[in-house]
């Protein structure tokens, strides 16, 4: 049997080639017979290439029905996916093109001189921008992937893949500040998109809203994967926008949101429940969902969001049922097949009702890091359980709470930001003695990124020099929204930053 992924989407969808399978913003709709066709041309000039299954393709580039083609071609040919945020910096994408050694590299028009730069670096064989971008300037005699794949002979097969080979590898930054690249098999992402499709009842006739990016695991694999399952059409906007969404939400019945999408969309006075009269699923996860969200939307609109949990390692893990009750501040109950403990410091397992450490383990769960066996010692148990670095509960019912993270993590937006990351940037700034870096609630973006920094003596910083001096080194959405130069940082016995401490500090800084 197949495995791959792609197979199995097909053969969701054979029914449906002449139905809409997307819809932009614009307007303009592909059916699925145009996504499989663009999809097989795609997959045929990966195989032109020279890319044989198993060699990874790097894909930097905004969201966009030509980048979901690419993504399907690479599972259909047999490559592994490495989806990139478009808003990293030339400095991060270096590092993850000089760790994956991918074959092809897809890129933004705006980022053709330093992706040049970075593909001769590291010998990448083959480069192209994705297609043309409106206003953008192409350069003389390069010709777009689209331009040249969507002319190649269809692949009319689908290339062989077995459960564990690999389809994806998504980078996540780590504790330490050095991303790693999880490794996503097609076991992975076929049996959560199996588990979820059933789970939410997606049904002939579902229409999925997706305003969601597609670069990392909730707009990819989540909203793509059960939509395809589906055969549905996505209304497939390029970026969330508020306005944009209210109007189309009357023709959709499914959409799935990071809580900053719900917060945006309650705060415009012309969401109702009429808005709402053809959605029967809201789905939010990626981060926390604030209980006033929760019951400001149910007030609003009559629906009761359904709050999931999951991270790109694992996919989803947990769900709010979809007939039974949806409880909010919980992330539900552990999907169908998949294991999930709390353990104590010491990894036993606790008792129902005792916070701990979750560990998790499935067909959902990645094999391991991309050329990383010592990470893989660390993150996972001795009999096989995942450590997802959240702290939780389970309730005797099952019902499953996160009431934080034993990770140093910020979750911005739905974005994850490695407070380390942005430390190491600040300590090479003169001037800087030292930094800590942490999330601070937000109105907008749940948590928000802000930094304390202690200046060398007689050192002279102000707030947007230090900004300016990390700026273009990473993604924006990475930028400290606040800095805070002090004498001195909190420490505990052991010489540990307190970082609960500066929380509490300067907890009401965006209030
Ligand atoms: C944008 N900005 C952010 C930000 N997004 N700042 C902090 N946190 C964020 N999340 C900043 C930009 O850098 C820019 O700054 C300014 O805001 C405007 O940029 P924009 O692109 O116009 O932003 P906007 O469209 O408003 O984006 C907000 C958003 C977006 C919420 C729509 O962040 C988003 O799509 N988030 C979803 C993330 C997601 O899909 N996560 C799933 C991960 S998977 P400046 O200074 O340049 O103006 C996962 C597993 C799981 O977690 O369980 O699902
Ligand atoms: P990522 O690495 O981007 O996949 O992010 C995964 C992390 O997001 C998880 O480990 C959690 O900390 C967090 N997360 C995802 N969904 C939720 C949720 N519903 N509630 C709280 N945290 C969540």
């Amino acid at each position: 049997m197949n495995a791959n992924l792609y197979a199995l989407l097909q053969s969701r969808f054979s029914g449906n080639r002449s139905q809409t399978a997307l819809e932009t913003a614009s307007g303009i709709t592909y059916t699925y017979a145009m996504l499989e066709e663009m999809t097989a041309r795609y997959a045929g000039f990966i195989h032109a290439l020279g890319v044989v299954p198993g060699d990874r393709i790097a894909v930097q580039v905004e969201k966009s029905p030509e980048a979901l083609f690419l993504y399907l071609a690479c599972l259909q040919s047999g490559a592994v996916f490495l989806p990139l945020n478009s808003a990293y910096q030339e400095g991060e994408v270096d590092y993850f093109l000089g760790d994956a050694t991918p074959k092809v590299v897809v890129h933004q028009q705006k980022s053709e001189a330093w992706m040049s730069t970075l593909c001769v670096a590291h010998r990448i064989a083959h480069r192209f921008t994705l297609a043309e971008d409106n206003g953008a300037e192409i350069q003389q005699g390069r010709h777009t992937w689209h331009e040249n794949a969507s002319k190649a002979l269809p692949m009319l097969d689908v290339a062989h893949r077995d459960h564990d080979d690999l389809a994806a590898i998504l980078y996540t930054s780590g504790t330490t500040g050095r991303s790693k690249g999880a490794m996503i098999t097609h076991r992975n992402l076929s049996s959560n998109a199996i588990t979820l499709h059933a789970y939410w009842g997606f049904k002939p006739g579902d229409i999925l809203l997706h305003a969601l990016p597609i670069f990392h695991v909730h707009g990819l694999f989540v909203a793509c994967h059960t939509a395809l399952l589906n055969g549905s059409k996505m209304i497939f906007h390029s970026k969330f926008d508020a306005k944009a969404a209210i109007a189309a939400l009357p023709r959709a019945t499914v959409f799935m949101g990071v809580p900053t999408m719900y917060v945006r969309l309650l705060a415009d006075v012309s969401f109702s429940r009429q808005t709402c009269a053809n959605i029967r699923l809201f789905v939010s996860g990626s981060a926390p969902l604030l209980a006033e969200t929760f019951h400001e939307f149910l007030a609003r609109t009559g629906h009761v969001i359904l709050e999931r949990y999951g991270m790109t390692e694992t996919g989803m893990i947990t769900s709010n049922p979809l007939d039974a009750e949806r409880r909010g501040g919980t992330v539900g109950l552990p999907l169908p097949g998949i294991a999930l403990r709390v353990v104590d410091e010491a990894g036993r397992a606790c008792i129902a009702g005792d916070i701990g450490g979750l560990q998790v383990k499935g067909d959902n769960v990645l094999p391991g890091y991309w050329q990383m066996p010592d990470k893989d010692k660390e993150e996972f148990t001795a009999d096989g359980y995942f450590k997802t670095g959240d702290v939780g509960k389970i309730d005797t019912d099952g019902y499953v709470t996160i009431v934080g993270r034993s990770k140093d993590l910020v979750i911005s937006g739905g974005y994850n930001v490695y407070p380390k990351e942005i430390e190491m940037l600040l300590d090479e700034i003169a001037g800087v003695a030292e930094s800590a870096v942490i999330g601070l609630p937000h109105p907008d973006f749940g948590e928000a990124v802000a930094a304390v920094i202690v200046k060398k003596p007689a050192a002279i910083l102000v707030e947007a020099d230090v900004v300016a001096a990390i700026k273009g080194k990473l993604a924006a959405f990475k930028l400290p929204k606040r800095i805070f130069l002090v004498e001195d940082l909190p420490r505990n016995a052991m010489g540990k930053v307190q970082k609960n401490e500066l929380r509490k500090r300067y907890a009401d800084t965006f209030k």
